[in-house]
């Protein structure tokens, strides 16, 4: 559907107001996408919809004046309110077949965490999915659990569509996460949480695309 197919998924950053050392958002992305992030989620917990939106329009302005795709977590209506390329909804959100009806051909990203969830979800109507988490990950404490790097694989097999690998991934282990053959790798922490966050994301796309280019 859409414009999943030339979406550059290698690596998709997501932000954590509470990981980001008192930095805004807008700091962190700006500092990612120098680094060489190629996609941007809008990440917030337990913030009003308000500050949502606000929060979401200033990401937006940044990603339209940079080209990278913007996607917002969770929420179809913020995502349209502020145009942005997509949404990515997990398995307690917004049902997927009527997400796909709300936003027409911008991007639709599902989370899914077994085979069976990811099947249904393409089925739907998702033009990417998120699998994971991978590792165990304090950033989302209600995680499921870990699918590992043989679920990972077992997902990747039978999914034809766009895959993201999410939850623990850092600069030790994105390597063995590519090479199972996903698309990209989506952090947050390994990114958000850094010092230097445009030397974190540098180091991550450079390991991604090393083994894409192996592999592929
Ligand atoms: N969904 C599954 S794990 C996760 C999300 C949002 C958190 C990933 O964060 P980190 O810091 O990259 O492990
Ligand atoms: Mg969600």
């Amino acid at each position: 559907m859409s414009t999943a197919r030339t979406v550059d998924w290698r690596l998709y950053v997501i932000t954590d107001a509470g990981l980001a050392r008192g930095r805004s958002h807008r700091e962190v992305i700006e500092a990612a996408i120098r680094g060489g992030a190629t996609v941007v989620q809008y990440r917030a917990k337990h913030v009003s919809t308000r500050q949502m939106v606000t929060e979401a329009q200033e990401l937006r302005e940044l990603t339209y004046r940079t080209g990278v795709p913007f996607i917002v977590n969770d929420r179809v209506d913020v995502a349209l309110a502020v145009d942005a390329d997509g949404v990515h909804i997990g398995q307690d959100d917004m049902p997927v077949a009527l997400a796909r009806k709300l936003i027409g051909d911008r991007l639709l990203g599902v989370s899914a965490h077994s085979l069976s969830e990811a099947v249904q979800a393409v089925q739907d109507g998702a033009d990417y999915l998120g699998v994971g988490p991978v590792f165990a990950t304090p950033t989302k404490p209600d995680a499921a659990p870990p699918i590992g790097i043989d679920g990972l694989t077992t997902i990747r097999r039978q999914i034809s569509i766009p895959i993201v690998a999410i939850g623990g991934i850092n600069q030790t282990n994105a390597a063995e996460v590519i090479r199972t053959g996903v698309n990209g790798i989506a952090v947050v922490s390994a990114v958000v949480a850094a010092a230097d966050v445009t030397a974190a994301t540098r180091q991550l796309i450079s390991i991604v695309s090393a083994v894409q280019e192996q592999i592929l």
